[in-house]
């Protein structure tokens, strides 16, 4: 069997597939550099079946020739967010254990701080796309692993989620199919590339379509007005936070720049949001000031997208639309049973689209899952006039923060390892830009050396990726508890003024 996405990028070699920080490159030079890098991470080896290759690479060309150089090598591509501090990216290297660490040179020296429980071999990007012997590489593809994402849960550590070839095809065939991809599209992406939105939605449905992706290393909202202003994009997509963000950008430019986005974003064919709630003002603001409306969708790591509003029909604000193409998607109550019509319930989902497993959790993939394979979601939903509406998350320890999920109990685990501090708790408090601000209340030891709001954060910040740093933190005397001694999660919550931001 051959591989889909090579085998199309042969078809159309000479159009433009990836303009980024590095340069602009065709297909052509695609299926050179990621044979190059294969060729590489081969070194004389048929096939890497199912090795994982750890990758710190920014967003850009170096990315993508990289993570199709892991593919067409037959390895399991693990991309390393390059905003995470060493010990979550240790963490990631440890529960992989890959044969290699394929480092950026920009980043490498990152690596230097990592202490990983088993040394692995560290090569850059520039001595991997450099190439070696030319070999051939694996035929079997669409069963196989084809990368591992790390999301949070409601116990522990973040899991693997491996996320197979067939799997990347099915939600890729199902997103173009639905939003009307063609290779005459062109899509400015400014995610991060360690999530389904920026590498699935974005990436690989430009790549899949012999589409144009224009790559921004890192997103800054003016930046992005600047490209939209350009003139040559058809397709943007996005966390709301970050459609906040580009409002205020806009509110804030010169009235002949307000003009001038205004009319270059009008020219784009879709613009997309997902990844957490859209909350309506920013819609209908977006659409005041660009008269595009959003076209808001729902989706998970481990299912990639489920449910969209239309392309072309009602895209109705505070609702996510219908099941996508080959996606079953069913509500159902506590024990799950399939809701009575107008009611609300769990959504699951079941499909083509839905990952294979928790990276070496078997007990874990197991649980996700109800019978005949409906992936459990955790997220309530009520279908009115036959429109989705999320209506919030099962588990109050689940949170999201500008688009990334976060685990309130692995924080609180973490804090709880800093000297001084006796109890803590973490919560979710609504927040107009970040969608929930996470927020702790911590009890510390009383006396002169415990430690300060400031020192909390420091500790945190060392350990945790950016966006579990909570925002808010709060040294208190006691957590509220109930007649059981258990910690009320309601009333913590209360503790935290909406405004405060100490
Ligand atoms: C950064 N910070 C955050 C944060 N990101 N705080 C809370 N939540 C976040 N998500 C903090 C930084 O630590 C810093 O803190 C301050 O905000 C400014 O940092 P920054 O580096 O300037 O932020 P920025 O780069 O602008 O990042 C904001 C963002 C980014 C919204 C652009 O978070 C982002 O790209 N989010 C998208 C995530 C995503 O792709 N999710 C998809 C998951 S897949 P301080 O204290 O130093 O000021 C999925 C499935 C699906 O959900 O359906 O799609
Ligand atoms: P992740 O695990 O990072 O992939 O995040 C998936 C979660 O994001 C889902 O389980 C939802 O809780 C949330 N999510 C994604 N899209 C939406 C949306 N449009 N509205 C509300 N929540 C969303």
């Amino acid at each position: 069997m051959t591989f889909p996405l090579v085998d199309r990028a042969r078809s159309w070699p000479e159009r433009l597939a990836v303009v980024g920080p590095e340069g602009v490159y065709s297909y052509a030079d695609l299926l050179d550099g990621s044979q190059n890098a294969a060729s590489r991470l081969l070194g004389g080896k048929d096939d890497l079946d199912g090795e994982r290759i750890c990758f710190l690479v920014p967003p850009g060309w170096d990315y993508v020739s990289t993570q199709w150089g892991i593919w067409r090598a037959g390895g399991i591509a693990v991309p390393l967010a390059v905003s995470h501090p060493p010990p979550e990216l240790a963490y990631v290297i440890d529960d992989t254990e890959p044969e290699l660490v394929v480092a950026h040179p920009s980043l490498a020296h990152r690596l230097d701080r990592v202490e990983t429980r088993v040394e692995v071999p560290v090569i850059s990007t520039t001595e991997l796309l450099d190439g070696g012997e030319r070999e051939s590489a694996p035929d079997r593809y669409l069963d196989r692993g084809a990368m591992i994402l790390y999301t949070s849960g409601t116990t522990g550590r973040p899991k693997g989620v491996v996320i197979t070839h067939e799997n990347i095809q099915a939600q890729v065939e199902s997103l173009t199919g639905a939003w009307g991809w063609s290779r005459d599209d062109h899509i400015l992406l400014s995610l991060p590339l360690h999530h389904v939105h920026g590498i699935v939605n974005v990436l690989t449905c430009a790549l899949w379509s012999g589409a144009c992706c224009q790559i921004l290393e890192r997103f800054d909202a003016r930046e992005v007005w600047h490209r939209i202003a350009q003139g040559d994009l058809t397709l943007y997509m996005a966390v709301p936070t970050v459609y906040r963000r580009l409002i205020r950008a806009w509110e804030e430019a010169t009235d002949s720049e307000r003009a001038h986005w205004s009319t270059s974003a009008r020219a784009l064919r879709l613009m997309v949001s997902g990844s957490a709630a859209l909350p309506v003002p920013t819609l209908e603001r977006w659409e005041e000031i660009t008269g595009q409306r959003l076209l808001e969708r729902y989706g998970m790591t481990e299912i990639g997208m489920a449910l969209s509003n239309p392309y072309s029909g009602e895209r109705r604000p505070g609702h996510v639309g219908r099941p996508l193409p080959g996606v079953e998607v069913r509500l159902v109550d506590e024990t799950g049973a399939p809701v009575p019509d107008g009611a609300s319930g769990e959504i699951q989902v079941r499909g083509p689209n839905v990952f294979r497993e928790y990276w070496r959790r078997p007990d874990e993939t197991e649980s996700a899952f109800a019978e005949n394979g409906w992936f459990r979601t955790g997220d309530q939903a009520v279908v009115e006039d036959g429109a989705y509406k999320i209506l919030g998350r099962r588990s109050v320890d689940i949170l999201k923060s500008g688009g990334e999920k976060v685990s309130a109990l692995e924080i609180e685990d973490m804090l709880r390892e800093c000297d001084g501090v006796v109890d803590c708790a973490v919560v979710g408090i609504p927040d107009s830009d970040w969608g929930e601000r996470v927020c702790a209340a911590v009890v510390t030891r009383k006396s002169a050396a415990s430690p300060t709001v400031e020192d909390l954060r420091s500790f945190a910040k060392a350990k945790l990726a950016p966006y579990k740093v909570p925002r808010t933190l709060l040294i208190v005397d006691d957590l509220p508890r109930n007649a059981m001694g258990k910690v009320t999660k309601p009333e913590v919550k209360k503790l935290f003024d909406p405004g405060a931001n100490v």
